[in-house]
């Protein structure tokens, strides 16, 4: 059986082959990217047995998706592809080192994920289900899906993990708040950002966001603090500092590598605060490098940081 089980929607990514941005570049580079499987390859280098079961469109783009996360090691036995809806495209530059994602994704195939989609066997002694809020954002069938994944993984004693993932090029803050804190309050562990917090909760006090957290039945991690993320465990809030990071490439992805070391952490029965430990280090390896999910480590790679291992060159 599995130890994760995550499903959403991936997309092809296309970015300038150049540094020009979007609008005056003539060649793209065609990678691919979804919060989900992100942390679906994350989870399989490291060393897991991980299935991720999203709906893709049945065109290159959706071949290759699957192909590719096959090749990571990542279980897609139950990947659907459709013949009337698109794989969805999203584009992204950087320019001035601020990331602009552009979405072509409306009417997806992955946005017409439907509850009866999810087979409950699949879920079948697998210890995490990965969720996030991007599922929610795409479509009233795939909020009813992510209803039913939980009711599946309640039912089959599978930990729920829920990252809010908001994505306010998707929907509205206002749309958006009261689905997530609905989701949050059904997560085992629940893992926002601490942007996402202060809009969540429409407060930029770091108190007050604690104060409402504990009202939440499961462990909170908060990412993105300035140095540290936050750990929320029964009532008890600790900080566990970040890794050192040369130079910052890319940012986007380290949400998902942080969820992934988080995640494989609790698949090997590692205390919260050590899982947290490698969620850090799993974020901060994959921004040094382009891409959402390519400088994700192999668990001998993130094994070789922890503990210093010196890396021999030739
Ligand atoms: O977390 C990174 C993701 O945002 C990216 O890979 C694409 O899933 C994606 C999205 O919807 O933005």
């Amino acid at each position: 059986s599995l130890d994760v089980i995550t499903f959403g929607e991936s997309m092809a990514l296309f970015m300038p082959a150049g540094s020009k941005g979007i609008a005056y570049s003539s060649q793209f580079e065609r990678l691919f990217g979804g919060a989900e499987s992100n942390v679906a390859i994350g989870l399989a280098r490291l060393g897991h047995a991980v299935g991720w079961c999203g709906s893709l469109g049945a065109d290159p783009f959706g071949k290759i998706i699957a192909k590719t996360l096959r090749s990571e090691g990542v279980d897609v036995s139950r990947v659907k592809f459709s013949s009337e809806a698109s794989t969805g495209l999203m584009f992204r530059e950087v320019v001035a080192g601020k990331s602009s994602v552009y979405y072509y994704r409306r009417d997806s195939a992955a946005s017409r994920m439907k509850p009866t989609d999810l087979d409950s066997s699949y879920f079948a002694g697998a210890k995490v289900l990965h969720i996030t809020g991007i599922t929610a954002a795409l479509s009233e069938s795939c909020r009813e899906t992510l209803k039913e994944s939980i009711r599946i993984a309640k039912q089959q004693g599978v930990k729920v993990c829920f990252d809010p993932n908001l994505r306010l090029k998707l929907w509205s803050i206002d749309e958006a708040r009261s689905v997530l804190l609905e989701l949050a309050a059904e997560a085992d562990y629940f893992l926002p950002g601490l942007d996402e917090l202060k809009l969540l909760y429409q407060t930029d006090d770091f108190h007050s966001i604690i104060d409402k957290l504990k009202a939440l039945p499961g462990v909170c991690v908060i990412k993105g603090g300035d140095d540290e993320t936050y750990l929320l465990d029964g009532g008890e809030l600790s900080s566990i500092p970040y890794f050192n990071v040369d130079r910052v490439i890319d940012t986007v992805g380290a949400g998902d590598g942080f969820c992934a070391g988080f995640i494989a952490g609790i698949v090997r029965g590692l205390p919260l605060a050590e899982s947290v430990r490698l969620g850090n280090l799993i974020g901060s390896m994959v921004i040094q490098m382009e891409g959402d999910w390519e400088a994700l480590p192999t668990w001998e790679e993130a094994d070789a940081v922890l503990n210093n291992i010196q890396h021999i060159e030739r």
